[in-house]
């Protein structure tokens, strides 16, 4: 090879490098062949369009990425901190002005079609505060491990919604008594780019579609949805696994039977219908759809390692969620969970929003200490302290966040 070909490809390959550092390598041309490069940590991994770069990258093909869980202080997640789940390949080339949503199927009076602007325009404009949260946020810690995206605690976030009412939509169109679910399809494609597959195609059953709080929304925190979060139109559904809350919304269909798409059949967002042991086989019969997910809450101040002078009160802080009920108390402790002490929780701005709480702590000495925390709620619902029931796909880990601290 030629030395202009090699410097060539030297060259090119340092601008690579560059730009997945987000900057340029200065000394870039003294590099010996064959060195890697240390690189500046996962903090530059994520370079999605919208995305803070400080997410956590489980994968890129589709892309997955979740809150590190001190990046979740805030009262209402910024968008560019909320985390991303795809099954498939996002839409590209989006006219938010041509899209179309459309409302079909067996329990529908008639199908009908609306654009964006006929959504504003027709249909009262509402906002609340929803949480949305995986169903398999938590699935990391499960033992034996269960398969799918390893997300630790950061598949959750609390946004305020703008759009319309699912129910005012849907009875525009009209339901027919017959309506038992729905379904909904998103103008993502397949992984394998064969356009007869759906990435995913879920729904609610048709009583939670008529809940005053199910949605049709089009803005995050009164800002455009992210590309990356469905835009430019998508569902919300509090309370349920975030599954169920279609982006890219191109199509609902109001079935007279169960919706049977793309992951709401075999093993697919569902648990044992009754508790089994670890790592025991369960037959698909014996499972059944998720549907409220459960209490649980998560420290987002301080940041676990964080080291912290003897005699200072440490100020935690954090955010408790539950489906459709009221958090009553959340209770830490410093002692793995032999006492518990309460925190101060606050009202939530409407059923759905997680809620926040913050406490004032003291250490009796210095060393190495561990953070719980446990939520209860208005049902009496509280957070087992280690894993909860296992299931073999690893969802609804609501077991207490635990942060570590030390004090010196
Ligand atoms: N069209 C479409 N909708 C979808 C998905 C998807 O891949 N395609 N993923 C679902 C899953 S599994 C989750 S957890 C939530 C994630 O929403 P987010 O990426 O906005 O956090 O979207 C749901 N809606
Ligand atoms: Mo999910």
């Amino acid at each position: 090879m030629s030395n202009q070909r090699r410097k060539f490809i030297k060259d090119s390959i340092l601008a690579s490098l560059g730009i997945s550092l987000g900057t340029n390598i200065v000394f870039g041309h003294n590099l010996p062949e064959g060195l890697e490069l240390i690189g500046l940590g996962e903090s530059m991994d994520n370079q999605f369009p919208g995305k803070n770069q400080l997410m956590t990258v489980l994968n890129d093909r589709p892309i997955n990425m979740e809150t590190p869980a001190h990046l979740l202080n805030d009262s209402l997640t910024p968008n560019d901190l909320f985390f991303v789940r795809n099954n498939g390949l996002p839409p590209v080339n989006i006219d938010p002005t041509k899209w179309k949503l459309t409302i079909t199927g067996e329990s529908a009076s008639k199908t009908k079609s609306y654009t964006i602007s006929e959504l504003k325009s027709k249909f009262e404009n509402v906002s609340y505060d929803i949480t949305l949260e995986c169903g398999g946020n938590g699935r990391k810690e499960f033992s034996p491990p269960a398969k799918g995206n390893q997300w630790s605690v950061g598949a959750v976030g609390c946004v305020k919604w703008t759009g319309v009412r699912l129910k005012d939509v849907l009875n525009d169109v009209g339901i027919k008594s017959s309506a038992v679910y729905l379904g909904y399809y998103g103008a993502d494609t397949h992984l394998s780019g064969d356009p007869g597959k759906d990435s995913i195609s879920r729904g609610v059953p048709i009583a939670k579609a008529l809940e005053e709080e199910s949605m049709i929304a089009w803005s995050m925190n009164d800002q455009d949805l992210p590309m990356l979060n469905g835009y430019p139109l998508r569902l919300v559904f509090g309370g349920y696994p975030a599954s169920c809350s279609g982006k890219w919304l191109e199509k609902i269909v109001i079935r007279d039977q169960v919706h049977d798409g793309q992951k709401m059949l075999g093993t697919a967002y569902r648990t044992p219908c009754s508790p089994v042991a670890p790592g025991e086989k369960v037959d698909e019969k014996d499972m059944c759809i998720i549907e409220d997910m459960p209490v649980k809450s998560l420290i987002s101040f301080p940041k676990t390692g964080a080291t912290i002078k003897a005699d200072q009160l440490l100020p935690i802080a954090g955010h408790a969620w539950t489906s459709g009920r009221e958090i009553t108390k959340v209770e830490y402790s410093i002692d793995f969970g032999v006492s518990w002490k309460e925190a101060t929780v606050s009202e939530s701005t409407n059923r759905y929003a997680w809620q926040h709480f913050d406490a004032k702590v003291s250490f009796p000495q210095t060393g190495y200490y561990e953070l719980w925390a446990r939520a209860t709620d208005s049902d009496g619902n509280t957070q087992p302290m280690l894993l909860p029931g296992w299931n073999p796909k690893g969802y609804l880990n609501n077991a207490c966040h635990r942060i570590a601290v030390k004090i010196s």
